[in-house]
């Protein structure tokens, strides 16, 4: 029987709470932890290449269960290859815990005034404070039980969000006899546990917003990813079909409806389907439930963003409520507790109307301009249209596939543009951060645990970011294709080379320093089938076979290489010379006047007519 560390007991906690799998990589300075993984039953490890996809699948694993994600680093390089992960989990509110390893407590550079003491010693908490919600070390051993409680409560509790513990390397083998681990509660910690009750001033606010609901024409509401957080996507589902509510979302909350639901009325923001936007401004009543409303979703122009609607916002951050404009009404609520108040006080009402007119409104705007197609008109035999692959791959699918993405790119775009997703799809993506090099360590997080085959759709240069994990994909062999959208390199940026700087190219392309590899044989190196699509005649074919292969396969994807982001809101140049932002309805290719002012009325936004002048 081993003697029981101070890592022992940190894991059996974890276990407790659920936790079944971690992610890690070994180091001399995280030795113990590492161990004590090995040595915990209900846990099973997965061993990353690179700290940072170690931190990612944590958070992918978190997003699909719903549980902590748990990822072990070591000291010094470690650490500081973990915090990119790190940052992304914070800005999308991912409740994840991240232990590190530190030097022993004797070596450590306690006042700072060195720069380095112990081997390869970092200061991680430094380095992470402003990107987690709780960043400790936990120098003495007879209160790791306490911090550990503490950094699980913090990472689920409010906005959820990354917590890290350093452990110097003489507490992580301190022996133990558990004690003080053994009395801590679990239950308290697991995220369905906060407390339900309203209070009479939440009751109040969900009265006056049924109210509001009743009496609009045009209600709508923006569904954002806080909804996911709570883990009341069911609920608000029900509740938006009960009241035949209509939903606008946000990309990380893409697959909360079927695209042809008659109550989606689709993904607004500065890159999105023209109706989105349109309904956004055409409605009366909105009412924004976990989504921050950033620049990227009001097209930068917060006080013009539902022109037309009185807005109610629910959130449980304090500052992202203080920036709203002051004709919103915000409410500082945690939507754990909110939703099932607000489905209770609109349950009790009955006088509901079906909003028929308005559903049929919206219904009326995708079918015009949800299915408009931006391909361009360039001749590239040899690679099709990325707008005619999203298209294909969207009707290739049945329903019900786990599919993760990328977090940054115009093929990523273009996919949560475009993408039409069917019933019971599961999608994600990390946004806040838009880095390149998710997809590979999102789908080692998703595929851990995933009884099901998954996608992952991803670009060339982002997979290059984190191509080591192509190697973690086979050692944990299960089934799953990648859609990998070659248009030779950073298209995203070689369009901004090309708008502000005249086409000087650098570091974007095979023209000007940047250059993919032959991916056929990546994938035969890391023991992937592939397949190359390039050609529109048998597209239809080869996505079937891709969705049919039981095994390991990259799907290579030979796109047009510099087809435009569209439709999107423009930056535009005025004929004196003023950059304005277009209103978020008017999108560019922009609609004739003429067009534009039947479906918005006459009442049109004066930059509309600025900007065509
Ligand atoms: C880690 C990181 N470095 C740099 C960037 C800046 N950047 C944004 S998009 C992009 C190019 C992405 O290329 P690719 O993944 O192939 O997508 P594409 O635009 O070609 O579809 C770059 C370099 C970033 N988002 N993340
Ligand atoms: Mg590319």
């Amino acid at each position: 029987m081993p003697i029981t560390t101070i890592s022992n007991c940190i894991m059996a906690y974890l276990a407790d709470l659920g936790v079944d799998r971690v992610f890690l990589v070994p180091g001399g300075g995280n030795m113990f932890l590492v161990d004590a993984v090995g040595a915990e039953p209900r846990i099973e490890f997965v061993p990353t290449h690179h700290e940072q996809a170690a931190v990612i699948a944590a958070e992918y694993y978190a997003r699909k269960t719903g549980r902590l994600g748990v990822a072990v680093v070591t000291t010094g390089p470690g650490s500081s290859n973990a915090l990119t992960g790190i940052a992304g989990a914070f800005f999308d509110s991912v409740p994840l815990l991240v232990l590190a390893g530190q030097v022993k407590t004797a070596d450590y550079n306690e006042d700072g005034r060195l720069r380095q003491k112990g081997p390869q010693e970092i200061d991680l908490v430094s380095m992470a404070k402003n990107l987690t919600k709780m960043a400790k070390t936990c120098f003495d051993p007879d209160t790791v039980p306490q911090d550990i409680e503490a950094a699980v409560m913090v990472a689920f509790s409010g906005r959820p969000g990354p917590v890290m513990l350093e452990v110097p390397l003489d507490v992580q083998s301190k022996i133990t006899n558990g004690d003080r681990f053994n009395a801590l509660t679990v239950s308290r910690h697991s995220p369905d546990a906060e407390n339900f009750e309203a209070d009479p001033k939440m009751q109040s606010a969900c009265a006056s917003i049924g109210d509001r609901l009743i009496a609009a024409k045009k209600p709508l509401l923006v569904i954002g990813h806080g909804v996911a957080s709570s883990r009341h996507t069911d609920t608000i589902r029900n509740f938006v079909r009960d009241h035949r509510l209509p939903v606008s979302l946000t990309w990380p909350m893409m697959d909360f409806l079927p695209f042809e639901d008659e109550l989606n009325a689709g993904r607004f923001g500065v890159v999105a389907k023209r109706y989105a936007n349109i309904v956004i401004q055409k409605s009366d009543y909105i009412l924004v439930l976990g989504s921050r409303l950033d620049n990227i979703q009001t097209a930068f122009n917060i006080d013009r963003f539902g022109k037309n609607a009185f807005i109610d916002v629910v959130d449980v951050d304090s500052e992202e409520l203080a920036k709203m404009p002051d004709r919103f009404a915000c409410h500082e609520y945690n939507l754990v507790s909110f939703v099932p108040e607000l489905v209770r006080a609109l349950g009790a009402l009955s006088s509901f109307d079906s909003h028929q007119g308005w559903v049929e409104e919206i219904a009326a705007l995708r079918q015009k301009f949800g299915f408009e197609t931006f391909k361009s008109t360039e001749e590239e035999t040899d690679r099709i249209s990325i707008y005619d692959f999203i298209e294909r791959l969207s009707d290739g699918f049945a329903g019900g596939e786990t599919i993760v993405t990328g977090s940054s790119g115009l093929s990523v775009e273009v996919f949560y543009t475009h993408f039409r997703n069917k019933p019971d799809q599961w999608i994600s993506l990390t946004t806040g951060l838009g880095a390149m090099g998710y997809g590979l360590p999102a789908a080692v997080g998703v595929t851990s645990v995933s009884d099901q085959k998954i996608y992952l759709f991803e670009s060339d240069g982002s997979l290059m970011m984190n191509l080591q994990e192509l190697q973690t994909l086979k050692t944990l062999n299960r089934p799953m294709t990648i859609f990998l959208l070659n248009n030779e390199g950073y298209a995203s940026i070689r369009a901004t080379q090309e708008n502000y700087f005249e086409g000087r190219f650098v570091g974007t392309g095979p023209s000007s320093g940047l250059e993919m590899p032959q991916f056929e044989k990546v994938a035969e190196a890391f023991g992937f089938d592939y397949i190359a699509i390039s050609d529109i005649d048998h597209v239809d074919h080869q996505i079937g076979q891709a969705v049919t292969h039981q095994g390991l396969l990259i799907c290579e994807v030979f796109v047009r290489k510099d087809e435009k982001l569209m439709p999107k809101c423009s930056v535009i140049r005025t004929n004196d010379n003023q950059l304005l932002s277009a209103p978020i309805e008017d999108m560019t290719p922009l609609l004739s006047i003429d067009e534009f002012k039947s479906i918005m009325g006459d009442q049109i936004d004066p930059l509309s007519v600025r900007i065509r002048s």
